[in-house]
């Protein structure tokens, strides 16, 4: 008999599968529909429906024929399989088979396997106070909310990375399939290992529509799909029809087909005989959209089209007609069949479910906190750069970093709980120390010349940050740990990923059995002051603008000035959790500010005077520089140097923040500065200078309750870029030396005659510096060799 034909589940499988379906298809309508009367005890009437319907019914019943079907290799094989939900509109779908599987009544006790229970899980879906439409993390068993479409795939091989033992299921909506994202994740399978990752199963979800129009994947012919998926390098097996009992046995057929592909696959590498890039089986469903919904509504086709995307039947209250067709579509799943007579689950239904934590709903990879070790960190004074006086010494503090993170890895390489992603730049932003004890994970072919490319690299390189952002994510939902570095210009490509994992974080705080995850961590370097091959593309500090939007309790976003601070940051965020950790350090030779001990200090405070570099510190200082950056820092140091020399009896304060979010009130951000704290560092009179890493508005907008927020002067990145030397970045955002002393001349009274000499001193080496760089391509010999020297008469 050919497989197509074979017909795996037995008479009884067969309608307990079906039964099982039927149950979460009802549970899913009821919950778009339902107020009330959630067995159709009694006949429906109006009052018995929600005002608002809401909710999305089209995808729903395709995701719980799969679930249904998944369960079932779970409950005989015992695998340990997690389900990703890429159309996660279909949030009732997974609350209904999670309800099916107890887990949801479990988790909340208010919501019990009964009438009542019933009543409750229809009545809260998408309602005021209740839970939201899509599979959110409320969700149990969910790492992946699904709302932005596009991350379903990357988000599953990032947590099958490292999990030898895991099966991640991973449904694509055929829309969802047009993203770039998604389109991009089908290359993940070049990064997987069979012998120490687990397994992805993606399950194409063909029903043929978005929310108004038909897919592409849909509408291509066969073989062109079939074409595309082998050019992914996946092994397609179809399932493709509509009627239930047909489709049921074939789509048993091909998961039994899939999971033996799996294991074959997995046993061969794992007994030695692997080798190069296995073909995944890759499933797609072709199925009709609102599967088992009203066939048609007012005349209109409805089932297996896209007007079944949300709710097929609406406008209730003025169309009686529909009211029964409700009622029919319910009464269809046969729900007195289902249910006993206290509104529970039957039996039947509970022993198509595996038990336990082998429950996709109650799967432990899937609330990765429970599985969390908190990583094992080397000792970070062994990398300390020596810096025995401020400037005495010049490093890359990136290439520094790439040291301490080398150590962490190798620390970390048995327990396989530390990955580094980033789209092709782990070298280039100057990490290549890690190399030294791992590679770059590479499943294709591996030529003599190339370099650091291996089987079990821990470093995930590809030039496609959406897909290192989802790896990332599905990693650290799954209970493990990592990093992302990137030119910072191009993080601005993950910023809505930013967004949604961010929601995540937050939502997920306010869930009692949600547990914390490690935090998403950024090196943001490359940055907009040191673009030596690069220009004005490569100039955008704006990440740090989209972050500052979200809660205050999720994000941080750090600015080491130099080597041995960006070190302390480095151990601190590796350390934290629920959080998304931004830091931003450039890779250039500069020069040292602070020891370890130092860094350690002026780290854990977030913010602080720079005493070695203020001159005359009074309690009441003429002048506040403020920095926030490295290049800013070095900048503002050059700045006083010049004022030290010509207005030897100015009162300037050095005020240095590494941990921007000290700016903040404290009520709004838990590393805030009290209002006296803060004015204590910035004075409640006095002219603040304040050069910043980023846009100059970021620092008003963090700033603008303080009670001198009026004083303050920012310079920043004004989106003056090109490509040029690193000095004339600077002076064409007015962010240098020269135009920092002027915006301090600009701001004092009373300097008289030394005062406007120094001006023009300054407007004369802005105009020798632009002749300059014209006419050798480089910055002047100061600039160049400029050092801090200790401060004379401080
Ligand atoms: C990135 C993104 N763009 C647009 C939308 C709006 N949207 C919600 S559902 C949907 C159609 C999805 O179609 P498909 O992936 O095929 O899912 P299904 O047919 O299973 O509902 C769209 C465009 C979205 N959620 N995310
Ligand atoms: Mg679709």
């Amino acid at each position: 008999m050919n497989e197509a034909d074979a017909a795996p589940l037995s008479e009884t499988e067969l309608k307990q599968i079906d039964a099982y379906w039927r149950a979460a298809n009802f549970l899913t309508v009821g919950q778009i529909y339902l107020l009330d009367n959630p067995l159709l005890r009694e006949p429906l009437r109006l009052e018995h429906v929600k005002p608002r319907l809401l909710g999305h019914w089209g995808t729903s019943p395709g995701l719980s024929f799969i679930y249904a079907h998944l369960n079932r290799v779970i409950r005989h094989q015992k695998t340990n399989m997690i389900y990703i939900c890429g159309p996660g509109h279909g949030g009732p779908a997974m609350v209904a088979n999670a309800y099916l599987e107890g887990t949801y009544s479990e988790l909340n006790p208010d919501v019990p396997l009964d009438e009542a229970g019933l009543r409750t899980l229809f009545r809260q879906f998408s309602f005021p106070g209740g839970i939201p439409s899509h599979v959110a993390p409320e969700v149990p068993g969910s790492i992946h909310e699904g709302g932005e479409l596009g991350y379903a795939l990357s988000h599953a091989y990032g947590a099958a990375f490292d999990n030898p033992g895991l099966v991640v299921a991973c449904v694509i909506g055929d829309g969802e399939a047009e993203t770039g994202p998604l389109a991009t994740a089908w290359h993940s399978n070049k990064f997987l290992n069979p012998i120490h990752d687990g397994a992805v199963l993606p399950i194409l979800h063909l029903n043929g529509y978005k929310i108004a129009n038909p897919t592409i994947l849909a509408r291509i012919p066969h073989a062109e799909l079939r074409a595309l998926l082998v050019g992914y390098g996946y092994d397609p097996l179809f399932v493709e029809g509509e009627e239930p009992a047909a489709m049921h046995q074939r789509m048993a057929t091909v998961l039994d087909q899939a999971m033996r592909k799996i294991h074959a696959i997995q046993d061969a590498a794992r007994s030695g005989h692997g080798g190069t890039r296995p073909a995944w089986p890759v499933i797609v469903l072709r199925s009709p959209k609102g599967w088992t919904g009203p066939k048609e509504v007012d005349g209109l086709k409805t089932e297996g089209f896209w007007r079944s995307h949300q709710v097929p039947l609406s406008g209730l209250a003025d169309n009686p007609e529909h009211l029964k067709m409700l009622e029919d579509w319910l009464l269809s799943y046969r729900p007195q069949e289902l249910f006993d007579d206290t509104g529970r689950p039957k039996e039947e239904l509970r022993d198509t479910t595996p038990t336990g934590p082998l429950r996709m709903s109650a799967n432990p990879h899937a609330n990765g906190g429970l599985l969390r070790k908190p990583l094992e960190l080397p000792d970070l004074s062994k990398h300390a750069i020596e810096v025995p006086h401020p400037g005495a010494a010049k490093a890359e503090a990136t290439r520094v970093m790439g040291g301490y993170l080398r150590a962490v890895m190798q620390t970390n390489l048995a327990a396989q709980n530390f990955r580094i992603v980033g789209p092709d730049e782990t070298a280039s932003n100057r990490l290549q120390d890690v190399f030294e004890v791992t590679e770059r994970a590479w499943m294709e072919e591996i030529l003599p010349e190339d370099v650091h490319l291996g089987r079990d690299g821990k470093v995930l390189e590809i030039l496609s940050e959406h897909t290192c952002q989802g790896w990332l994510e599905g990693y650290l939902l799954t209970g493990r740990h990592g990093l992302f570095s990137c030119y910072e210009a191009f993080i601005h490509i993950v910023d809505s990923m930013f967004n949604q994992h961010a929601k995540w974080l937050d939502a997920s705080s306010h869930i009692p059995w949600r547990q914390p995850i490690a935090s998403l961590n950024y090196l943001l370097t490359s940055h907009v002051w040191q673009q030596d091959h690069n220009g004005f593309s490569h100039q955008d500090p704006g990440f740090v603008d989209v972050a500052l939007n979200k809660k205050a309790d999720i994000v941080r976003v750090y600015f080491p000035p130099d080597a041995n601070s960006l070190l302390c940051v480095t151990e601190h965020v590796l350390q934290t959790w629920d959080r998304i950790n931004i830091i931003v350090a450039g890779k250039a030779p500069s020069w040292q500010w602070m020891s370890m001990e130092d860094a350690r200090l002026h780290c854990d405070a977030g913010i602080g005077i720079w005493d070695w570099a203020c001159r005359h510190n009074r309690p009441e200082p003429d002048v506040v520089m403020a920095c926030a950056g490295d290049v800013p820092a070095l900048e503002t140091l050059a700045a006083v140097t010049i004022l030290r020399e010509h207005l030897p009896d100015l009162a300037v304060r050095v005020v240095n923040v590494v941990d921007l979010m000290a700016l903040q009130p404290e009520e709004v951000h838990p590393h805030g500065l009290s209002g006296e704290a803060f004015d204590a560092l910035f004075t409640t009179n006095r002219p603040v200078i304040f050069a910043y890493h980023g846009y100059p508005w970021t620092i008003h907008r963090l700033t603008y309750r303080r009670t001198n927020h009026h004083n303050m002067h920012v310079r920043g990145y004004n989106e003056e870029g090109t490509t040029t030397t690193p000095f004339d970045m600077t002076v064409l955002n007015g962010l240098d030396r020269f135009h920092l002393v002027i915006g301090v001349l600009e701001r004092l009274t009373g300097l008289g005659d030394a005062g406007d000499r120094l001006r023009a001193l300054m407007e004369a080496k802005l105009a020798e510096h632009h002749d300059y760089i014209r006419a050798h391509g480089q910055d002047m010999p100061e600039i160049r060799d400029w050092r801090w020297t200790a401060n004379g008469s401080g």
